[in-house]
């Protein structure tokens, strides 16, 4: 009798079949795979993938999942190491080829700038006038995907995984609140825990249970080409490949070597959206390479251009015709991310779709690691099911995110640069006079966010000298302008408001909130009403699943300030348990933000703002610092929490979006004797950095502990049980730190993931960065060897450059905390 839960894997693709394999590795003896077509050739996207695997990435956890799965692949037979190969034909391009070197250094990845004679050297098919340079992976290379399929089930199968084919998922069976089996056309089959690894049927498999599965099917072009002279007689299998692995990304378009043929991959055409109501059923036996779920008939006329410029590239293509293409279905999502964890509502259904080939033994490990240790070894947090907003999960914005992504997969995008569309979907309050000041909005989770205001642009004259900020490289230029710099000052030296709406926030209500909040996070949050507690989500090895803070608004109610979506996620489904285990302890969170507005009112002058349009005592003796009351402003009832996230005095001003309006009004009135302005995110960005907040999700992830973070003060090991006090209290030495370096020239910004040398080798990688206004100078945090410390001299690489920067002792702003307590 096995003692590991009863686990089905919906979907024996590269996903479902790494994951059964991850799965039994670990010693897990019940597991199911299920598949509706037949396991030879299933005819999901993984029947017909090319199987390039590209492993650089901006995304840190992206590139970890695709080294894993190289390594994986490669001890399977299952990988062909022709190196990648990626080539700039464009000025801009070459700027981003630069920045992959910096990705690959800080990740761990080999990677190279080659110029033009080494680019063609390395491919000689290429046509040498259009090339200006090229950035090569030697690891890189080709997943033969298929099958991998079939020797992951073998091996999985000797193991004792139980693989079903031609057994097609109906529906998803459970009781109070748990998965119990599926229904499928061949009988039913109890489960404990159901992952679909359905790909792009996953909304299909999610409808089953409720859960939405923001992806959207869509077609890609692939063709195969005729024989190339230089190609023919060179190898042996008809497969075969020795070139690297090719992307011509300036045309939106990549090849491989398939024998004596090219294959050529395009995203050069039009979305083709997929419905997956309109795809044809195929008998399991007649599924054949020609003829699969997966595979739509190609539509030559997308492919004319994308011939004419391959032949272009290619100029031997010139020699040869398009034999054969398809248009293929593989799945988008709103961010390009995966989907991966579990269902909020149905305890025990997981999913891990959306996943290239490139990373699905990777995140099949990830899933393996939570299901039998209940969390991943890498940060999931640009990958978690459940990070969308409601408003990001409705048909239309996926279908047009999605869309868009599938546009700009190769385009050269600024990690600042926003969606252009869907926009203005969520505005506060403020909007229109936001947009009377001229702001300048970035777009995040669907809200419009102000990074600077034009209006400001008048005290630019005014604005010190020491103040001032160096004149910006083109690319930290980019939705970047100098009227941060009188946003920063007038923090500093006068009053700000800032829209703090967007930053999430729930209430969590009920006898049992206290309870709730106290056996998940870090702090002591039994405090008397008025309490504000600055604390930390653990999970139970001491990982930072966020850090939040807790405001006690009355004995049984709390108002907590978080970090996105996953927080109201895991906060919710943790009080429906403790709810359901123990009635008389009942506790509801409620996601506030949008019904609610927050103004940030900080700087010097913020009680002299205050003292004209409130009665209340904001005092020191009348609010404390980290206390929160509520007052009265101008008639409006407002809930004043004294923090800072700036490190200024003042308070987080908070009251109901009706009201949002005249409280803006109220305050840019009275503050304009105190020269008040209203400010954006790149100012706040900038001075939180200064002051040493750390953002989590850049700064620090799943991945760190408290210690290594620098955030220990914020664990009160002696309050008693919590997720990850134990972890937390065995606490070695930390290997790393996370570490403030100022850039020692005072004026080379970095933007955030450049790697770090130490004594020339790449030690460690900056989280954020920014221009310090107040210090003069750019501030970067980094992770680093935790033997490197404050005054150690290293260096940043920006866009091939070495920027020198110094190990700062921190915080760098207020250190004794006297503007804030003041
Ligand atoms: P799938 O392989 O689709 O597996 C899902 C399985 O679930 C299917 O076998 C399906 O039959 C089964 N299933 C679905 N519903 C049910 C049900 N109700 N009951 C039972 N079984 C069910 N990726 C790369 O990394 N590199 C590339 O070069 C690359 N090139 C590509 C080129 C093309 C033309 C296309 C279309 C995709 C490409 N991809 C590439 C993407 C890659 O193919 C997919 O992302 C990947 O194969 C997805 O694997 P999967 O296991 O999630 O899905
Ligand atoms: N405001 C509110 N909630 C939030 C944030 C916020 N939740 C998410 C995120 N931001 C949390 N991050 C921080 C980081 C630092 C502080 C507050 C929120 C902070 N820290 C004090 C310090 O370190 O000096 C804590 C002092 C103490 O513990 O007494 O203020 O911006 N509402």
């Amino acid at each position: 009798m096995s003692t590991t839960p009863r686990v089905v894997v919906i979907g024996a693709g590269i996903v479902g079949t790494n994951l059964a394999d991850e799965l039994v590795q670990r010693g897990w003896t019940d597991v199911t795979v299920l598949e509706q077509g037949p396991l030879a050739l299933p005819g999901g996207s993984t029947s017909h993938a090319p199987g390039l695997v590209y492993q650089t990435n901006p995304s840190r956890t992206m590139t970890h999942f695709a080294r894993y799965t190289v390594e994986k692949l490669v001890s399977l037979g299952c990988f062909t190491q022709v190196g990648g190969l990626e080539v700039a034909t464009t000025p801009e391009r070459l700027g981003e080829l630069k920045r992959k070197v910096g990705y690959a250094a800080s990740w761990g990845i080999d990677g190279h700038l080659l110029d033009a004679d080494e680019v063609v050297r390395q491919y000689p098919l290429l046509n040498p006038e259009m090339v200006l340079g090229g950035y090569h992976v030697p690891t890189d290379g080709l997943a033969l995907a298929a099958k991998a399929v079939q020797v992951l089930i073998e091996r999985s199968t000797r193991a004792g995984v139980v693989f079903r084919p031609e057994t097609t998922v109906t529906g998803i069976e459970r009781a109070n609140g748990r998965v119990t089996g599926v229904t499928t056309t061949q009988g039913t089959v109890p489960a404990d825990i159901v992952v679909s690894c359905a790909g792009f049927w996953g909304p299909a498999i999610g409808e089953m249970v409720g859960m939405p599965c923001p992806l959207l099917p869509l077609a890609h072009q692939y063709v195969f080409t005729s024989a190339v002279p230089e190609l023919v007689g060179k190898h042996d299998a008809s497969n075969g490949a020795t070139l690297p692995i090719l992307r011509h990304q300036d045309a939106d378009l990549y090849y491989r070597e398939w024998g004596d043929r090219i294959g050529i991959g395009s995203y050069a055409h039009r979305p083709i959206p997929v419905d997956l109501a309109d795809l044809p059923r195929y008998d399991p036996s007649e599924i054949s390479h020609d003829r699969m779920p997966s595979r739509l008939d190609f539509t030559p006329e997308d492919f004319t251009e994308q011939w004419a410029e391959s032949r272009r590239f290619l100029p031997s293509l010139k020699h040869a015709e398009v034999a054969e293409g398809f248009n293929g279905i593989f799945s988008f999502t709103p961010d390009g991310g995966p989907l991966i964890g579990e269902s909020p509502d149905v305890a025990g259904f997981y999913v891990a779709e959306a996943v290239w080939v490139t990373h699905s033994s990777g995140v099949a490990k990830a899933v393996a690691e939570l299901l039998v240790d209940g969390r991943s070894e890498t940060d999931l947090h640009g990958c978690e099911a459940t990070r969308f907003e409601e408003v990001q999960l409705t048909p239309e914005y996926v279908e047009e995110t999605a869309q868009r992504n599938f546009v700009e997969i190769y385009d050269v995008l600024h990690p600042l640069q926003p969606k252009e569309s869907p926009r203005n979907l969520r505005v506060s309050p403020f909007f229109l006079r936001q947009q009377e000041l001229g702001a300048f909005f970035l777009e995040g989770g669907g809200w419009e966010r102000p990074q600077w205001y034009e209006a400001n642009a008048r005290f630019l004259d005014e604005l010190p000298e020491q103040w001032r900020e160096p004149e910006r490289d083109p690319w930290s230029a980019m939705f970047h302008s100098p009227v941060a710099a009188v946003e920063a000052w007038k923090t500093r030296t006068a009053v700000a408001m800032y829209d703090m709406t967007p930053l999430k926030r729930v209430e969590i209500e009920g006898p049992g909130a206290g309870l709730l909040l106290q056996r998940l996070s870090t702090g002591n949050v039994l405090r008397k009403p008025g309490a504000v507690t600055y604390c930390l989500l653990l999970d139970e090895q001491g990982g930072i699943r966020s850090d939040i803070t807790v405001a006690r608004l009355g004995d049984e109610l709390y108002q907590a300030g978080i970090n996105g979506h996953v927080d109201v996620a895991y906060l919710s489904a943790a009080a429906d348990r403790q709810s359901a285990e123990d009635p008389a302890s009942w506790v509801r969170v409620r996601d506030i933000t949008a019904q609610t507005c927050c103004i940030g009112l900080w700087g010097p002058r913020a009680r002299d703002v205050m003292a004209k349009v409130s009665r209340d005592d904001l005092s020191n003796e009348g609010l404390k610092y980290f206390r929160t009351k509520q007052i009265c402003v101008g008639g409006l009832t407002v809930t004043a929490m004294r923090l800072s996230y700036v490190g200024e005095l003042g308070w987080e001003l908070y009251t109901t979006a009706d009201q949002g309006l005249r409280l803006w009004d109220l305050l840019h009135e009275a503050g304009q004797e105190f020269g008040i302005v209203p400010a954006g995110r790149a100012a706040f960005n900038s001075l939180r950095l200064e002051k040493g907040y750390r953002s989590w999700g850049s700064d620090m992830t799943t991945e760190h502990t408290a210690e290594e973070a620098g955030l220990a003060f914020a664990v009160k090991t002696d309050k008693g049980e919590f997720v990850g006090a134990a972890a937390a209290a065995a606490a070695a030495d930390p290997r790393r730190r996370l570490r403030c370096l100022t850039v020692d020239d005072g004026t080379s910004v970095v933007l955030g993931k450049e790697p770090v040398y130490v004594d020339g080798t790449a030690a460690g990688y900056v989280t954020s960065a920014a221009y310090g206004y107040t210090v003069g100078r750019p501030v970067a945090y980094a992770w680093l060897p935790a033997d490197v410390t404050e005054g150690d001299a290293v260096e940043i690489e920006y866009l091939g450059e070495r920027v020198a920067a110094t190990v700062s002792a921190e915080p760098l702003v207020d250190p004794g905390m006297a503007r804030l307590r003041g």
